[in-house]
């Protein structure tokens, strides 16, 4: 088995040592970096969200598996600053204002890294501004909104329009969901994105990178 696929398996078993050490030797053996993260760990994070998203596996798998993945993400950031290793995409994603449920936001954060994408996180109880506001000091491709309780969804409503107040709206795409969040309300609200779970959310994330 090559090192690559053995970091691939122990992290989808959420063998967090075991991948640091993995990595440690990849990087040892002089592997590329960009081939070490996205052969060994995005790879690994790439099966864990499709189980996830087909109910093989289940929210403390996929914690577990990215408490791996950060691990060895942790030995290689440096080296890809070095190497000249792009992101696939920036985005900031936060549990919208008056709402301090993070365990979904979390999920969706972990597997957009888990995706290579540069993720912002502005935590929970996040105003419209501050996600308009970062969005355009970071050059962010992508906005994501997360609510948990319908008392708080009309605040996407509000980032839609802060966006196109600040004159960003064409230039940034936002993404809604959470447990509340349905089709018809993103289209509602004129936001572009809706999913359902986490590991959607990270492949619509780059899909929009990528168009
Ligand atoms: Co709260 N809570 N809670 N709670 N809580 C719910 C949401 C509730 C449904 C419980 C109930 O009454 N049955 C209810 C909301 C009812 C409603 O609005 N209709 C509720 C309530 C009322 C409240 C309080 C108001 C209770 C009170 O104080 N009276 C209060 C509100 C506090 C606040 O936010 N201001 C409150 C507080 C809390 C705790 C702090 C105790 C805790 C949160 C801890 C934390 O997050 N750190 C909590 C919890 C844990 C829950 C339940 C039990 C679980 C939520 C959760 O984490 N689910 C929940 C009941 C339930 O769902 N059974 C409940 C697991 C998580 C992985 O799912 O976040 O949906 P979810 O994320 C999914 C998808 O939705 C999607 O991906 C994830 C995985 O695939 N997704 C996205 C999420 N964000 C996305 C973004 C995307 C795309 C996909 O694109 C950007």
């Amino acid at each position: 088995m090559s090192i690559l696929t053995d970091i691939s398996e122990n992290l989808q078993r959420g063998k967090a040592k075991v991948v640091k050490e993995l990595v440690q030797q990849a990087i040892d053996e002089g592997l590329p970096v960009e081939q070490i993260l996205n052969e060994g760990l995005l790879s690994g994070m790439s099966v864990i969200g499709e189980k996830f998203k087909n109910n093989e596996v289940f929210v403390p798998e996929v914690l577990i598996a990215a408490r791996a993945m950060n691990m060895g993400a942790q030995l290689l950031k440096p080296l890809m600053a070095e190497a000249g290793v792009k992101a696939a995409g920036k985005v900031c994603i936060g549990t919208v204002k008056g709402d301090l449920h993070d365990i979904g936001k979390n999920l969706v954060k972990m597997m957009m890294e888990g995706k290579g994408l540069e993720v912002i996180d502005l935590g929970t109880d996040v105003a419209p501004e501050t996600y308009v506001q970062t969005a355009k000091e970071q050059n962010c491709q992508i906005i994501c909104c997360s609510a948990l309780l319908t008392t708080t969804m009309p605040m996407m409503q509000e980032v839609v329009h802060q966006a196109e107040e600040a004159g960003i709206r064409d230039s940034v795409k936002i993404m809604v969901g959470g447990a509340p969040v349905t089709q018809a309300f993103c289209d509602q609200i004129g936001a572009d994105v809706y999913t359902a779970d986490a590991a959607s959310a990270a492949d619509a994330a780059v899909a929009l990178c990528k168009a």
